[in-house]
């Protein structure tokens, strides 16, 4: 009997437990309801009586021992599974870089922002125009410039098939479909054919506004500057004008701002002039209302365009155009919002 039990502790110390399958093979023969001990149990009865006690120990013991390695085991494992994962819950998170908004996105918002606060609503249309909504409905004649084949994209050498030159085409979609009153603001991607340098792109950016309703005046279009000048450059920002000409006004008229850096006093970010050129304007050409179907002898109107580039260029000193669009990092990261 004791050599019995001597054998089967040796088993258990011995016997190999590396995974699941040898675990429950494992308790099966020593601890599951038919295990190998009740058979000793059992053959306590014909243990001599003094002698009784002991070998019962020792099977006791043998149980244990055979309970422990399991149970080791087992704890070992359970361990282990969660460690297996190779996550540490307790790291700290990683931190994700987040982009930033694009200069030219954030004056265009600025820019719709203070036009919206006195009723202005944004519109849009095709980049990709025709001759009528691009040129002729604005007063653009037959041998203007503009329609040279060195200053438009053409697409597929069709003349009818453009890229846009101005937003004002939009503004043309938007007077054919709507009576007055209208205050509509324009913001889009417009093309030119140019080289590329610092100073000038194929592409750019526009904001163009328009304002039809009886009786609105030159005096209207000045007031409306002024105030959006102060709201983008601060309040003791000033506006000039000065004669000018487009083919889709009358009059015209080039509005400068004074230098926000110097003043008015020159600097050399004005070339020493005290004022900075923002944008184009003047009263609608009544030409180009009666070709939308408003009518010249009723309605009036007052219409600006401007440079989204030239205004973040003065906002941001940008000293080269491509900058815009070439997504470097370095440049783009300098407008970080968070
Ligand atoms: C400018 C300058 C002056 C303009 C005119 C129109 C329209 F559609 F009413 F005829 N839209 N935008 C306009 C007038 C644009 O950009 C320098």
């Amino acid at each position: 009997m004791r050599e019995k039990i001597a054998a089967l502790l040796q088993e258990v110390e011995q016997f190999p437990i590396q995974n699941k399958e040898e675990l429950e093979a494992f308790r099966i023969r020593f601890l599951g309801t038919k295990n190998i001990l009740k058979d000793l149990f059992s053959g306590l009865k014909d243990v001599a009586p003094e002698d009784k006690k002991a070998v019962g120990g020792l099977i006791n013991d043998l149980k244990n021992k055979a309970q422990e390695k399991f149970d080791a085991f087992n704890e070992k494992n359970e361990s282990t599974e969660s460690t297996d994962l190779g996550i540490d819950f307790s790291r700290p998170g990683e931190e994700k870089k987040l982009g930033s908004i694009h200069p030219l996105s954030l004056v265009t918002a600025e820019i719709i922002d203070i036009f919206k606060r006195i009723g202005f609503i944004v519109a849009d249309g095709p980049e990709i125009e025709d001759d009528w909504h691009n040129f002729t409905a604005l007063n653009t004649p037959e041998e203007h410039p503009a329609r040279d084949m060195q200053d438009t994209f053409f697409i597929q050498q069709n003349p009818d098939v453009l890229l846009r030159t101005q937003t004002s085409s939009v503004q043309i979609r938007y007077m054919e479909k709507q009576k007055p009153p209208i205050r509509v603001l324009t913001p889009g991607r417009v093309y030119r054919n140019e080289a590329i340098s610092a100073r000038a792109h194929c592409f750019f950016h526009q904001i163009e506004g328009l304002y039809v309703a009886e009786k609105v005046s030159f005096a209207d279009l000045k007031q409306t500057l002024d105030f959006f000048a102060k709201e983008l450059f601060g309040e003791s920002a000033k506006i000039r004008m000065r004669p000018s000409f487009f083919p889709f006004t009358e009059p015209s008229a080039e509005v400068d701002v004074s230098c926000s850096l110097c003043g008015g006093k020159g600097c050399n970010v004005c070339k020493y002039a005290g004022w900075l050129e923002i944008l184009g304007c003047g009263m609608v050409d009544p030409n180009v209302l009666k070709n939308c179907g408003i009518d010249p002898e009723k309605y009036t109107g007052f219409a600006f365009g401007m440079g989204v580039e030239r205004i973040a260029q003065l906002k941001y000193r940008v000293k080269d155009l491509r900058l815009y669009s070439e997504n470097d990092v370095r440049f783009l990261e300098q407008f970080k919002t968070v």
